[in-house]
């Protein structure tokens, strides 16, 4: 068995996540780290809040309180949220820990010592009113390319242009809105990607073939742009600091890193925080998943599209710069947007569905089914509540919760609390078998080849072909000239509802636990299904007790659909 390592996107920390973010990032990592431990892998999924930056700092001043103070409040509230999603990471951690600091300032201490970092003195934005530099988005201004006038410095919201903060016109403080601001000399740590091209080419090179178009698309445009030398260095208080026995001078003037230097050193450094808080007698060894890790260690990575530049091409060359054996990514899962009716998600203008706000709404595996079912892997997708309510009623209601309940509730009115036992299984029972086996076939190549709206279709349509099974026989009808019979299709459609509880367990969690649960096997685990298994279909044997589960999933209606998009905003928000 392959030992898989999966990371997500680390959420950044300044506010809690939209659906878009959910979905692009860590739902598909946790359905397929769901569906590799159930397969037998031995599976470390590790994700973590991403806290350094100026929007960091910003949010902290709007809320008062101090950087530090506002990150752990507000990493515990999207831990909080992700636990409601059941998202079940290994280890959820913090950008901002002592083990990221360590790793990071290694890191860099080796880029130096290999010759891939420089230090420069460059124009900064400087503000005597508030006795400090300004980076990024500390300075606010009109941009030079569209003028929209509260452009931010290291990027224009407006035309999506990345900015220096030095390139607004017209740029005043975002601290206390002074306009008097100078330009001053000052060092800085530059990262030189562009030595390191050559080396990130053939990397990609060795590896893109085995992932998703989106992501090579992406690394091969930003390589023929060329590589360039970045500030890796930062005038602000939080951050990992320049370390003071590589660079004293720049360690003196407080230098912290740049953001975008230590977040994806944050994989490996939430690693060694998970392998750190191991409770007494539990040894967990990190540096085996990242440290000359063996080919044993497949390490996959989700994202979405803004993400996959960082994945594929800097991180990388950072990582090979270092001259150390540090495991690299082999699939880079990259994903298109999820629109709010084909517009943008937005905080500011409270547009679009937020995680929190989804699970106040509703249970979590409807959001997780409709999530991965229609993930945007070729293109955009677009989010309506009127799609979501169709999806949820259809699939999850009427094929699903609706097959559950029927069987289980008949079998029970009829032949009691235990599964009857009927007849050998005939010829429209090994149908079925064959049938199911090559659904799950194909389940699992889609699960395997990340293709999340295809494994979505399959899982679907297995559950409807329970369904076709369930109307083929007719069990109401067998019952009265056939009661063996009926029992017989009554046991093997309780097999299938077993089976589901399996095979749906990586994408609908609870109610997978909650079909399982209905049987009282002697021992009983979300172990995948082998074919053999699945054409048989008897691992729920005959006399084995059962109760009928509360309805799994409630239809939306039309009084619930309004109510949402009056909540949300609509078609028209
Ligand atoms: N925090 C995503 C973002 O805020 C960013 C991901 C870091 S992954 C190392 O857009
Ligand atoms: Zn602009």
């Amino acid at each position: 068995m392959a030992r898989h390592l999966v990371t997500s996107a680390l959420p950044y920390i300044n506010g809690i996540k939209h659906l878009g973010n959910m979905v692009g990032s860590m739902l598909p990592a946790d359905v397929y780290s769901r569906y590799l431990r159930q397969r037998g892998h031995d599976v470390l999924y590790i994700c973590a809040t991403d806290e350094h930056g100026t929007p960091a700092e910003l949010a902290a001043k709007a809320a008062g309180v101090s950087v530090a103070e506002f990150c752990a409040q507000a990493h515990d509230a999207q831990k909080d949220v992700y636990d409601g999603f059941e998202l079940a990471f290994d280890y959820f951690g913090r950008s901002s820990s002592q083990q990221n600091v360590e790793i990071t300032q290694h890191f860099s201490r080796k880029l130096w010592d290999n010759g891939f970092i420089e230090e420069r003195a460059i124009s900064q934005v400087y503000s005597p009113v508030d006795g400090r530099f300004l980076p990024d988005r500390y300075v606010e201004g009109t941009c030079p390319h569209c003028g929209y006038d509260k452009a931010r410095g290291d990027q224009c919201e407006n035309c999506t242009r990345v900015l220096d903060p030095t390139d607004l016109l017209e740029p005043r403080s975002a601290i206390s809105g002074s306009t008097e601001l100078e330009v001053r000399e000052t060092k800085h740590l530059f990262l030189l990607q562009s030595k390191l091209q050559h080396e990130v080419e053939a990397w990609v090179a060795r590896h893109e073939a085995e992932w998703p178009q989106l992501s090579s698309s992406i690394a091969r445009k930003w390589l023929t742009e060329g590589l360039n030398d970045r500030a890796i260095t930062r005038d602000l208080d939080w951050g990992v600091p320049v370390p003071a026995d590589t660079w004293p001078e720049l360690a003196a003037e407080g230098k912290v890193f740049y953001v975008w230097f230590d977040a994806p050193i944050e994989y490996i450094g939430a690693t060694k925080e998970w392998a750190d808080a191991a409770p007494d007698g539990d040894s967990r060894d990190w540096k085996s998943w990242w440290y000359e890790a063996d080919d044993t260690v497949r390490y996959t990575q989700f994202m979405a599209k803004d993400n996959v530049p960082f994945h594929t091409v800097m991180f990388p060359a950072t990582e090979l710069g270092v001259r150390e054996p540090w495991k690299k990514v082999d699939v880079v899962k990259g994903f298109n947007w999820l629109t709010y009716y084909g517009g943008k998600f937005s905080t500011s203008q409270k547009r679009g569905v937020f995680t929190d706000a989804a699970l106040e709404t509703l249970p979590a595996d409807y959001w997780r089914y409709f999530l991965v079912a229609n993930a945007p892997e070729s293109d955009d997708s677009s989010f309506t509540w009127e799609h979501f309510a169709a999806t949820v009623n259809k699939d999850l209601a009427d094929t699903l919760g609706n097959f559950v309940n029927r069987v289980l509730s008949f079998s029970r009115k009829r032949f009691g609390d235990e599964v009857p036992a009927g007849t050998a299984a005939g010829e429209a029972e090994t149908r079925l078998g064959e049938e199911i086996a090559r659904l799950l076939a194909e389940y699992e190549e889609h699960m395997d080849a990340l293709q999340y709206r295809k494994a979505g279709a399959a899982l679907r349509a297995l559950w409807s072909a329970g369904n076709s099974y369930l109307e083929e026989k007719a069990p109401w009808l067998e019952i009265k000239t056939d009661p063996e019979g009926a029992a017989l299709t009554l046991r093997t459609a309780m097999n299938l509802i077993h089976l589901y509880s399996v095979v749906s367990e990586p994408f609908i969690p609870a109610s997978a636990a909650a079909m399982r649960g209905a049987f009282a096997l002697e021992s009983d685990t979300a172990t995948w299904v082998t074919a053999e298994q699945t054409k048989s279909l008897d691992a729920v044997p005959a006399g084995t007790p059962f109760t009928v589960p509360p309805v799994l999933f409630a239809k939306i209606t039309e009084e619930d659909l309004e109510s949402y998009r009056e909540r949300f905003g609509g078609a028209d928000a």
